[in-house]
Parts: C-alpha cells; structure tokens; sequence
C-alpha cells in the first residue's frame, strides 16, 4: 500500500504484542485464534505483552458499567487460560497514556484511502457508514500504534486481523520513510494452528463473534458443561457423513468448522481428526466434540469465576502490568515526539 522505499531494517529483539477487545464475553473464537496461541508464546520463553484494549471497545457504543465488566471478565479469562501476569505483561489499553498518544501520529501517517480498504470496517459499518463513529474508521491506526508502541515485532492473531497487521506494516514503513529514520519494526503476522477463523455455530459463512446477536451462534469462555454441549449439539451441520480427507470438507462450511473447532482444542490438524472421524455421522462426532470442549474448557470458566469472585485483584494485576508496560512504552514515545518535531521538556 505504502508507496515510499523500505529503509533497510535494524534488529529489534523479538517481542510479542497482541491484544482483544472487553466488548463482550470472549468466545470460542477469541480462544482458539488468540488466547490459546498467547499461552504457547508466553510459554515459549519469548516477551510477552497482551492487553484488553478498551479504547478499541468504545469505537462502538458500550455501557460503561458493562466495559468495566467485561475488561475484568477478559482478564480472568487471560489469567485463566494459562497467562502469568508475572512472565507475560497484562494489562488495559487506556491505562497507558502512548496508545492514545501514538494513535493520532498515526492518524497523520495513514491514508484515508487505506482506511476505506478495510474490510472489517466494510462489515462492522455496514449501510451506515455516515453513523458509525471516526474511531472505528481509525481502528487500523490506533491497532498499529498499540503494536509499535513497544516496538512488538510479532503479531499472533486470527485470519480476520490479517489486513490490519498489513496496514500496521505500512504505517511503520511510511513513518520510517517520510522521517528518513529506520525507528519501527516492520511487524511479523502469527496467524498458525488449525482454527485460524472460527465460524458462527449457526452458519459456517459467518466468524463467530462475541457482538453476533444470537447466544447461539458462539460457545463463550463462560458458558457452563450444559450450555457447551447444548449449543454443540444444536450447530448447523449437513446431511453427508464426515469425509476422510480435508479436500472433502470443500464446499462444506459447517463441517469443515466442527472438524477445525475439534483440531484446535486437542492441537492437531483437521487430517488427523478426519483419519479419526472421516465416514461417521456427526451425531457420533458431536458427542466427542462436546466431551472436548467441556474438558478444555470447562476448567477455564471455573477459574474465571473464582477470579472474578476478587475484582480488585484483577485491578491490581491490571495496574501492575500497565506500570510495566508504561515503562516500555514512554522511553518509545519520547524518541517519536523528538523525531515528529514536538518540543518537549527534557
Ligand atoms: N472467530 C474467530 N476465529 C479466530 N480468531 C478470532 N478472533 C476473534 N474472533 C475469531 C481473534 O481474537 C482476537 C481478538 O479479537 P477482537 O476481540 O479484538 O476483535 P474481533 O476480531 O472483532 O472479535 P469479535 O469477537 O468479532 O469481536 P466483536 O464482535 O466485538 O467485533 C484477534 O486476534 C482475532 O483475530
């Protein structure tokens, strides 16, 4: 997108930023292509910083009681699923003064023809493009700026993050460009596993989203063994029985997401599930895709309950991860105000 010249890369030592949004219970979706992978990044020994981004939130409507809620909610859900708030950094986005502060220099960088390319903004807007607010059309550069902030040179997301991360690299590139200096990295996608983009247990053509009206469509990280395998036992699927290879989900959107969906809660591919199940009903499937989940998840919604039975230890956690984070991030943001031309007291 970027026109200008790349300038030549200096090292950045590997770090990983990623971030989800306290705009609803997190799913199922949100797990498998983000938190779960968080986990693995943590415990692989590399830096990790994650972060609920509430400022991302409000670019659509949220009941403040609620935000506050549910930014408690995706902390216990973080903690719960494996995230050490000791070795990764765990935190709110508004906490920390230079996502706001990099967001608009951002602004200033990116393009309004960049912007309109987005498709998430495409969806989320719809026909109402005129009313939606100016921070969801500014998503992308906000998103960018929580990234380079840290100077984060890797990204794990799900599929649907793919086109912002290729926006957060053009963004890094013109600012480099246009300043003459070599200040962000140009940041590494992690988009891996087999439920890279989970799809609405209603209909396989739609991601499941913690926003999707129907409780239905999405398995939430707070759902209980029933409403699991209720809502498992419901999915959308067809008449055909599973096939034994994955070419044979082709054309086959339902199927081709219960088989991803069992894949990624028990770490292997959609072949080995299929050399597995291929040829059964998926009566027979189902019952071991709800078995599955209630043992991968079941043990997770327990501990987010016991979390959040204590919110001002969530708080505190909070707070101690964005002293961390500040940390960070302020000697970064001072280094972009001298290369933008800010005068600042030293
Ligand atoms: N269905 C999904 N499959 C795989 N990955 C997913 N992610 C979200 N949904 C799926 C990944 O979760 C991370 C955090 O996403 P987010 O909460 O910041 O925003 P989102 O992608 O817009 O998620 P939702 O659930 O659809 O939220 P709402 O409904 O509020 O817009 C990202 O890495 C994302 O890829």
């Amino acid at each position: 997108m970027a026109d200008a010249v790349q300038t030549p890369q200096a090292s950045f030592k590997p770090r990983i930023f990623s971030g989800i949004q306290p705009s609803g219970g997190l799913t199922l979706g949100n797990y498998l292509g983000a938190l779960k992978r968080f986990v693995e990044k943590q415990d692989e020994g590399i830096e990790t910083i994650y972060c609920l981004v509430d400022m991302h939130a409000i670019t659509v409507w949220q009941e403040p009681e609620r935000l506050r809620q549910q930014t408690r909610e995706g902390a216990a859900a973080f903690i719960a699923a494996g995230i050490d708030p000791k070795r990764s950094i765990l935190f709110n986005q508004s906490q920390v003064s230079a996502h706001a502060e990099l967001g608009w220099i951002f602004n200033c960088i990116a393009r309004m023809g960049w912007m309109s390319r987005m498709t998430q903004f495409k969806d989320k807007a719809g026909k109402n493009s005129e009313n939606v607010s100016l921070g969801l059309f500014a998503y992308p550069s906000l998103m960018a700026a929580d990234i380079l902030t840290y100077h984060a040179t890797m990204v794990p997301v799900g599929e649907d993050q793919k086109q912002h991360l290729e926006l957060c690299r053009d963004i890094a590139i013109k600012f480099n460009n246009d300043y003459g200096v070599n200040f962000f990295p140009v940041v590494e996608p992690l988009i891996e596993g087999a439920a890279t983009r989970v799809m609405s247990l209603r209909d396989g053509t739609k991601k499941m989203s913690k926003s999707d009206p129907s409780d239905q469509s999405r398995i939430n990280l707070t759902d209980d063994a029933d409403a699991i395998a209720q809502k498992i036992r419901k999915a959308k699927t067809d008449p055909e029985a599973l096939p034994s290879e994955e070419k044979g989900l082709e054309g086959r959107p339902e199927a081709e997401n219960l088989v991803g969906i069992y894949a990624g809660l028990s770490g292997t591919s959609k072949d080995a599930v299929l050399k597995q199940f291929g040829g059964g009903q998926f009566s027979g499937f189902k019952a071991a895709l709800v078995d599955l989940a209630v043992e991968k998840l079941a043990p997770i919604a327990d501990e987010m309950r016991r979390l959040l039975a204590d919110p001002s230890h969530i708080d505190a956690i909070l707070g101690e991860g964005a002293a961390r984070a500040d940390a960070i991030a302020a000697p970064i943001m001072r280094e972009v105000k001298d290369i933008v031309g800010f005068v600042r007291s030293r």
